[in-house]
């Protein structure tokens, strides 16, 4: 226990955080801008055009799946090696190094974010000349141009990626600190082994003037930033490279930023930000770093969709110029290929504080072929157990076990479903995580039980951040185990965070995940018990005394890596931990569920990710769309915000609005801050209640198409809540578009965000398309905008023609307690008449799926038949559920009879039919869902 004058004062510290905090508005001076950080300064002021390095054609071996070569910088004689292997499925990957590095770089272990070695796939070599290479992979070409060095990407013949194009390859080589020397280095380069290059260092003079320039900067071997100086016992080490992309305007991804969509130039501002840090009261619309990185960005044009995936951890900036929103931009890949310079044409540079250059170019040509590209590199979202894709009730904090029943018992009292109830901080004991509040919560398993008699879940917080406390037993187990992330000088880190001086166990060893693991069994949780789930907070990590709220960056980890070259995987791995945990607890056999803040690419593998601390504004209820777009593109599928704005107090006529918006976004959760005031549903205005109410249970009626919507992504990989262009790739219309978004291929969803909002104009994809008011039935034909009216208790939910989508209309208290209910089909034709769709099913909560207990069917009507039948023979489940009753809409004529055929069983069925609509009912099928049939409309 610690003294209590050092109680009070950690108690003063805890409230000025919470003071600060509740003043809302980002405190920019936390954070670094480019201008003060020494290798982004450095990266910048490189000049376009100006390469130093070539190729050394003598070094370049070509091999059945990859080139080997060697870089020279001829202004410094470092030479580099460069491998460039081809990969499955159309994707190369560029590996950077030094050849000789006086100390190894940093590179991601395999399996921390890749999923497995990459699989190799042959390069045909095509042609070699004394000035280039040109190989072939499936369908697309790849030439590396020597001098300078270059290498462009075609796709049927059509430059789609170019990297280096602009030279701005810069590689800080690990150098002893006497070598950093300006005069003795630049006389290095000219005394260079090969003397043509001493010839050529004379036209190079602006490179070698830059490189001086650069040796004389102060930052190099120190960087200071407020009261922070952080030690750099191995000098500069960033690593940067240019890719552009000849033939597109647009381009997205790179979470996490409170940005659009599709991507701003950056020439008048900051390169936008990848270093997971804690920033409250964000920004919105600015480049500035969050939370959590995915270094993954694609391009996307009529024609061709292309991605880029830099594997790096440390700090990462990324400037984008575009020639088309950056007129007169100099310099332009076009130009390099001779072609009409009308073209458009986006250019990004890439750069990081360390590790090595390892880019993985995904040459699509369809946006669907990216996602999957993608998603065999770092993996897709299991399917999430189905209770964590309907309602979680959050707050913080639900103060104790009476306040958890109440909630829990209201929220049946008002009949708004609900399946799991959360808590904050506060239910621990001081803050120590995997211990609960003794007064509070003396009966917590009782508690978790009452809730869980009625198929729901509790979720308690688990932050990484432990109390220095010799006896919280997490702490000292992992003290007297030496588990913990070391200072400089390899004494135990000490940060300040909730509970006061704490420590932060070392995730990036494979030994402390294993130990953290171990903390979720029942026997070490005590209090817990197999309906808890888990919530990982200030992960990035947050620590409220360190610069930029984080770990100072020469914090030494497993292998004596700094925090430098593994910040942006530290939050990701202790939501892997903590996933793996809750496998652990059950035997291998439940899904874990764990929310996590701080992420990175292959996140999407441990469960979902939330925007983090958001505020009940009209605005930051619309940066939601764009935000999880841009999370779902990159593979976080499983994201959402904090419905109703984690800070203030929003009027019930945002909440409604944000309510509704969230009952279509993939993670679907209520939040709010400690000082707001309670906002459960059931305490709004009657009006507004009933309304968010519809909203909710409009959630649970879909959860069997959003089910499947997420194993068909488990599978292929892709977005769960997806932009208009991945299923209309050639409507330039949707390309910037970001305000309306698709979940899965069929359901089209545009959120009212603006106060006051009675209606909204919706574009409808697809010129050939036809759409249907989830509601009203209402048509809309595709390929223009219209003006919907929506009122408040309205959502503008269209289905898409030429679809089937599976509900269960019987909404009750919980998804849990919907397992084995009935399925309706709604069934919207296209303009042929026709429509097709599937469902998935299985147990909902354990691993059996992964052994081929499922089912998954196809459903389809043409030639006014409708057919039921396995889209899968590798799955096999006994489901209760069966089709209760099937609406068709677009049946333009009432048909004498229906009838349905079952093996060699052939019966009538009841139906009703309304001309106005053209909606044709069919009532009870009665059909199992695993039972081949043909309905047919006579
Ligand atoms: O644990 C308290 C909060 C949490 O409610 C929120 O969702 C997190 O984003 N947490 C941040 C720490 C304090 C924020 C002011």
């Amino acid at each position: 226990m610690e003294t209590p004058s050092l109680w009070v004062m950690q108690q003063i510290f805890v409230t000025l955080i919470l003071l600060i905090q509740s003043s809302v508005a980002v405190n920019r001076d936390n954070f670094k801008t480019c201008q003060q950080s020494g290798f982004c300064k450095r990266h910048r002021a490189m000049t376009p055009g100006q390469s130093s390095y070539e190729v050394l054609p003598e070094t370049v071996n070509v091999q059945s799946t990859s080139v080997n070569l060697q870089l020279l910088n001829t202004v410094t004689n470092v030479k580099l090696t460069l491998e460039l292997s081809g990969l499955e499925r159309s994707t190369a990957r560029i590996k950077i190094n030094e050849v000789e590095p006086i100390k190894q770089r940093y590179e991601i272990p395999v399996g921390d974010v890749l999923v497995e070695e990459p699989k190799r796939q042959g390069l045909k070599k095509l042609e070699q000349t004394s000035q280039s290479l040109t190989l072939g992979i499936e369908k697309n070409k790849i030439v590396i141009s020597f001098k300078p060095f270059r290498i462009d990407f075609y796709t049927e013949d059509e430059p789609v990626v170019s990297i280096n194009a602009q030279g701005l390859l810069k590689f800080e080589h690990y150098r002893t600190k006497q070598e950093a020397q300006p005069e003795e280095n630049v006389e290095e380069a000219k005394e260079g082994e090969e003397p043509k290059v001493g010839d050529e260092n004379a036209e190079e003079k602006p490179a070698e003037e830059e490189q001086k320039k650069e040796e004389e900067e102060p930052d190099l071997w120190e960087e200071t930033f407020k009261s922070f100086t952080d030690s750099k016992p191995h000098g500069p080490s960033s690593v940067g490279l240019d890719v552009s992309f000849p033939g597109f305007e647009n381009v997205y991804g790179i979470p996490e930023h409170a940005d659009d969509f599709a991507l701003k130039t950056t020439k008048d501002t900051d390169p936008y930000r990848l270093f997971n840090l804690d920033v409250f009261e964000y920004e919105l619309y600015n480049p500035m770093a969050l939370y959590g990185a995915v270094p993954v960005m694609m391009a996307h044009n009529e024609k061709n969709t292309v991605g880029i995936f830099w594997h790096n951890a440390a700090e990462t900036w990324i400037d984008i110029k575009s020639n088309v929103a950056d007129k007169n931009f100099f310099s332009k890949v076009a130009d390099f290929f001779k072609q009409d310079s009308d073209i458009p044409q986006t250019d990004t540079h890439w750069f990081s504080e360390s590790g090595v250059i390892d880019v993985f170019i995904m040459l699509g040509p369809k946006p669907k072929d990216v996602f999957k590209q993608y998603a065999v590199l770092t993996g897709t979202t299991p399917v999430p157990p189905l209770f964590s894709i309907a309602y979680h009730q959050c707050r913080w904090n639900y103060n104790d076990q009476d306040d958890v029943k109440n909630v829990d018992a209201n929220m049946d009292k008002f009949d708004i479903p609900f399946d799991v109830i959360w808590l904050d901080i506060e239910h621990t004991d001081g803050k120590r995580y995997f211990t609960w509040d003794g007064n509070k919560f003396s009966h917590s398993v009782d508690m978790i039980n009452n809730v869980a008699s009625k198929g729901r879940k509790m979720v308690t917080i688990v932050d990484p951040h432990l109390k220095k406390d010799d006896n919280y037993k997490v702490y000292a187990d992992a003290k007297s185990k030496d588990l913990l992330v070391k200072n400089k000088d390899g004494n135990e880190y000490d940060g300040w965070c909730w509970p006061g001086s704490s420590a932060w166990p070392d995730f990036t060893d494979p030994e402390v995940r294993k130990w953290w693991e171990s903390k979720f069994l029942l026997s070490e949780y005590e209090g817990s018990t197999n309906d808890l789930h888990t919530w990982n907070d200030m992960n990035e990590p947050s620590v409220f005394n360190g610069p930029e709220i984080s770990f100072h960056r020469d914090v030494k980890h497993h292998n004596g890596w700094e925090n430098r070259d593994v910040h942006n995987i530290y939050g990701h791995l202790v939501q892997q931990a903590t996933a793996d945990g809750l496998i652990l607890r059950s035997d291998h056999k439940e899904r874990p569920f764990v929310l996590t803040r701080s992420f990175f690419a292959g996140s999407q593998r441990n469960g979902a990710v939330w925007t983090g601390d958001n505020i009940g504004e009209w605005s930051h209820l619309k940066v939601s769309n764009p935000m999880l777009l841009s999370l779902n593109l990159v593979g976080i599928t499983f994201a959402g915000a904090d419905v109703g704005g984690f800070f203030k107090n929003p009027d019930p006529e945002l909440l409604t609005r944000w309510w509704q918006a969230g009952a279509f976004q993939p993670f679907f959760r209520s939040h709010a801050h400690i000082d707001t005031k309670r906002r459960e549903p059931y305490l709004l205005p009657d009006n507004n209640m009933k309304i968010v109410r519809n909203a909710i249970r409009a959630r649970y009626t879909f959860l069997p198409y959003w089910y499947t919507v997420f194993y068909n992504t488990y599978k292929n990989g892709g977005p769960v809540m997806q932009p208009l262009w991945a299923e209309y790739p050639e409507d330039k219309l949707t390309f910037k578009m970001d305000d309306q978004f698709l979940i899965g291929p069929s359901l089209l969803v545009k959120p009212i965000t603006e106060q006051g909002g009675t209606g909204t104009n919706v574009y409808f994809p697809g010129a050939n398309d036809v759409w249907y008011d989830i509601l009203t039935a209402e048509k809309y034909l595709g390929g223009k905008s219209v003006y919907v009216n929506a009122p408040l208790e309205k959502i503008p939910v269209f289905q898409r023609g030429g679809s089937i989508i599976p509900r269960k209309m019987r909404v009750r208290r919980s998804s849990g307690l919907m397992h084995d209910d009935p399925i309706t089909l709604f069934v919207c034709l296209d303009r042929q008449g026709k429509a097709s769709g599937d469902i998935y099913a299985d147990d909902y909560h354990t691993f059996q799926y992964q052994k081929g207990k499922y089912l998954h069917r196809q459903f389809s009507f043409s030639n006014n038949k409708l057919i039921n039948s396995n889209a899968d023979k590798n799955g096999s489940f006994e489901t209760k559920e069966w089709i209760e009753r099937i609406l068709i809409l677009g049946v333009l004529k009432k048909p004498n009879a229906v009838a349905i055929k079952i093996g060699n069983q052939q019966q009538q069925l009841a139906f009703g039919y309304d001309p106005n609509t053209s909606l044709l009912a069919i009532k009870k099928p009665g059909s199992k869902l695993q039972e081949d049939f043909v309905i047919t409309l006579l």
